[in-house]
């Protein structure tokens, strides 16, 4: 599956799921699932590394493709018969490759992964979740004509309780004739049309359109309606190329220091969620992700922080069709000021915000954008980088609040950049303090250093509990001391008028690397999910629960 609904009814696409030929960098050969980690296999637990996977394909005529890549970890290079097409870093976010006037027949496309860390890599690091090595989402096969579209953008806005709706086409002629071409939209039963004489080859354009909606019914948490946003590109009233986005009417703004959905202050009660799951990794199918999203949804929760990177984006569908709320963010995890000076980092960085909102943007339940959790934000020159990747989003989209969760407590230099001041906070895990007195110290800081007026996020709260470890004395470690940590924490912040939202530190246990500090963590995991990493659920479950549905 590739996304929960068909994109593409004109355009030729498959998923090029299945066993794919894999040769590590020792020579060894296997056949590994796509998508899928090679962790997988009892050969590579741990391999940390370079491997080739490799598949034939078939063309019954000639055509041009495009190979979309949704995710592979953490750096691709991707063969074309041959020849290098694309390379590629960041296992997160998607990537295209393109061949033009491919002949019928047997081809070749081989993916070079390396998960190895290093030099050449500023943001996939040792760290407190687990880089994996692979193709770790779907892969798309497509045969497009010389002029297609690369995307489309809807952007709702609502004036005097009146829809309006700006839709976005971005045309590309990858062909070395000059192009004429028609484009046709539709959403909610109105058309829009375009006649474009003439597109150069080589050149790309972007096509747009405004118009009032009077007949729809708004997205919202809890009626998350969503509409078919769909372009054709024809000439001579044959259709060249087509396709889908799946939107939803619904604005965010910040009123009041609330968070609000299409003018409706909304409590974000969340959970911290990475993309891992006990045996397979981050290649989560989407059976798995509906019932992780059954799961938070049951717990009472109605939103979701994709911690430390942008996720897949068919648990964003699921978002979409849930109501469930997302805090998305770049790809960074407590990278110190060395780490940002390193000489990749802004560049990385700058391609997975590019990419993420390029290609995420048009999901209604994405209401907040994020970037460098724990980052060296208490320091001048990181404050610089702060600021640059506000802007750049900002230029990106305007109509998404910005904020980035910093654990820089009374030191923090950027307070004033963000729309949506975020505070990740341990009260009674790892310092024995009392939650409301830590928690008072703290938003008196932020309103002193620049967060005065904004909405604030406790964007991280939790503590650890080893699934099945059950203790009379409530000791660390056990259900029983987490379940209080979180009790005791919600019961500060659901009093708190200041707040507009909470996320749980963290869904479910995932692994991390064994390597640096992180190798102290008991099990080689960072164990503070609710939920184990098979989604078994611990004490602190029913608490959170019990909680969520008071607030
Ligand atoms: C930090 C960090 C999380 C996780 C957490 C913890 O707040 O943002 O990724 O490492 O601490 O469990 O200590």
């Amino acid at each position: 599956m590739i996304r929960l609904f068909e994109q593409h009814t004109v355009r030729a696409q498959k998923e090029l799921e299945g066993m794919w030929d894999f040769t590590r960098e020792d020579g060894r050969s296997y056949r590994l699932m796509v998508p899928g980690c090679w962790e997988q296999h009892p050969d590579m637990l741990h391999f940390r590394g370079k491997g080739t996977y490799s598949k034939k394909i078939h063309l019954s005529g000639k055509t041009n493709l495009r190979i979309e890549f949704k995710g592979v970890s953490h750096t691709a290079d991707v063969y074309f018969d041959g020849v290098r097409i694309v390379h590629h870093y960041n296992a997160y976010t998607p990537f295209a490759g393109i061949v033009r006037e491919v002949a019928p027949g047997e081809h070749e496309i081989k993916v070079e992964v390396d998960n190895s860390f290093g030099e050449h890599s500023a943001l996939h690091k040792p760290n407190d979740y687990y880089t994996y090595g692979g193709i770790t989402r779907p892969v798309a096969l497509e045969e497009i004509e010389d002029v297609y579209i690369e995307w489309l953008h809807f952007t709702p806005t609502r004036e005097n309780g009146v829809w309006h709706g700006k839709i976005e086409a971005y045309v590309k002629n990858i062909g070395e004739q000059e192009e004429c071409f028609d484009i046709v939209c539709s959403l909610a039963g109105q058309e829009m049309t375009e006649h474009v004489d003439s597109l150069e080859a080589g050149e790309e354009k972007r096509i747009s359109w405004e118009q009032d909606f009077h007949k729809v019914s708004a997205w919202n948490v809890g009626e998350p309606n969503l509409y078919l946003l769909s372009a054709q590109l024809t000439r001579d009233g044959k259709c060249l190329d087509d396709m889908m986005e799946r939107v939803g009417f619904r604005c965010v703004e910040l009123k009041n220091q609330k968070l609000c959905i299409n003018g409706e202050k909304v409590f974000l009660k969340g959970f911290n969620r990475h993309e891992d799951y006990g045996v397979i990794g981050c290649a989560i199918p989407p059976q798995l992700m509906a019932q992780d999203m059954d799961l938070m949804q049951d717990m009472g929760a109605n939103a979701v922080r994709t911690c430390h990177y942008p996720n897949d984006e068919r648990f964003l569908d699921l978002c979409d069709e849930r109501g469930i709320l997302v805090w998305e963010e770049n790809h960074a995890r407590g990278l110190n000021l060395e780490d940002m000076q390193h000489p990749d980092f802004e560049q990385q960085c700058e391609d997975c915000i590019f990419e993420m909102i390029e290609n995420h943007y048009n999901h209604p339940s994405i209401v907040i954008w994020g970037i460098l959790n724990e980052c060296a934000s208490e320091t001048p020159e990181g404050r610089e980088m702060y600021a640059k990747q506000y802007r750049q989003i900002r230029e990106l989209d305007t109509t998404r609040p910005a904020t980035s969760a910093t654990c820089r407590h009374f030191k923090d230099i950027c307070l004033d950049l963000p729309d949506i001041v975020s505070f990740n906070m341990y009260s009674g895990w790892y310092q024995d303090v009392s939650v409301s007195e830590r928690h008072e110290k703290e938003m008196e800081w932020i309103a002193a250093a620049g967060g005065a007026g904004k909405p604030v996020i406790v964007s991280e709260f939790g503590a650890a509990a080893i699934y099945g470890f059950r203790d009379r004395g409530r000791c660390k470690w056990s259900e029983e001391r987490q379940s209080d940590l979180i009790r005791e924490n919600l019961e500060t912040y659901q009093k708190d008028e200041r707040l507009t939202g909470v996320f749980i530190w963290q869904f479910a246990d995932c692994r991390v690397t064994e390597e640096e500090w992180f190798a102290t963590r008991v099990r080689c995991h960072n164990n503070k999910g609710v939920l184990d990493e098979y989604r078994r659920p611990k004490e602190a479950y029913d608490i959170v629960k019990e909680m969520f549905e008071k607030m």
